[in-house]
């Protein structure tokens, strides 16, 4: 399912390093049937390639942006500043503050320019592509049912003896 011609969310990430953990969040698009794809990117290291992606990513069917990045963790928010299309940010559990950087540099956007920040590492990646689901759910009856079996099935996982 990543490789649709004609993805809805866009998974950005700082860093090849940033890969296994963003995986989180294609599978779970994957697994509800969202279109989605994957792309390195940083504001640090390139930044044009970061301007080059958005120019493109409205017209081309983006309805929401995940953005994982680690340490000073700039790329949700300069991807959020410039495109009206929602961000989420995921921040990495890397470095030597094992993602509080991340997180602080992700959540702690000025005001007018919003990151929905997630969880720090493999939760948040789950949970940001959950919450697009959700949201997309809202006019998607397809995906809202494919929501509530994955729902179900996490309820049903959860053993009520040890
Ligand atoms: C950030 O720096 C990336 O998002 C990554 O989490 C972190 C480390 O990157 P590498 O040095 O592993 O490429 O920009």
């Amino acid at each position: 399912m990543s490789a649709d011609p004609q993805p809805r969310v866009a998974i950005v990430m700082g860093s090849q390093s940033d890969a296994a953990t963003m995986k989180n969040a294609s599978d779970i698009l994957d697994q509800l049937g969202i279109p989605s794809e994957t792309r390195i990117m940083s504001a640090h290291r390139t930044p044009q390639r970061v301007m080059d992606y958005l120019a493109t990513a409205e017209e081309r069917g983006i309805d929401a942006i995940i953005a994982g990045a680690g340490l000073a963790a700039h790329l949700a928010g300069v991807v959020a500043s410039h495109t009206m299309i929602p961000v989420i940010g995921v921040p990495m559990d890397g470095g030597p503050l094992k993602g509080m950087d991340a997180l602080l540099a992700t959540v702690q956007m000025p005001g007018g320019i919003p990151v929905g920040t997630m969880a720090i590492g493999k939760p948040g990646a789950k949970n940001a592509a959950l919450l697009v689901a959700a949201f997309f759910a809202r006019t998607d009856p397809d995906i809202k049912k494919a929501l509530a079996e994955f729902r179900q099935a996490q309820t049903d996982a959860v053993p009520e003896v040890p």
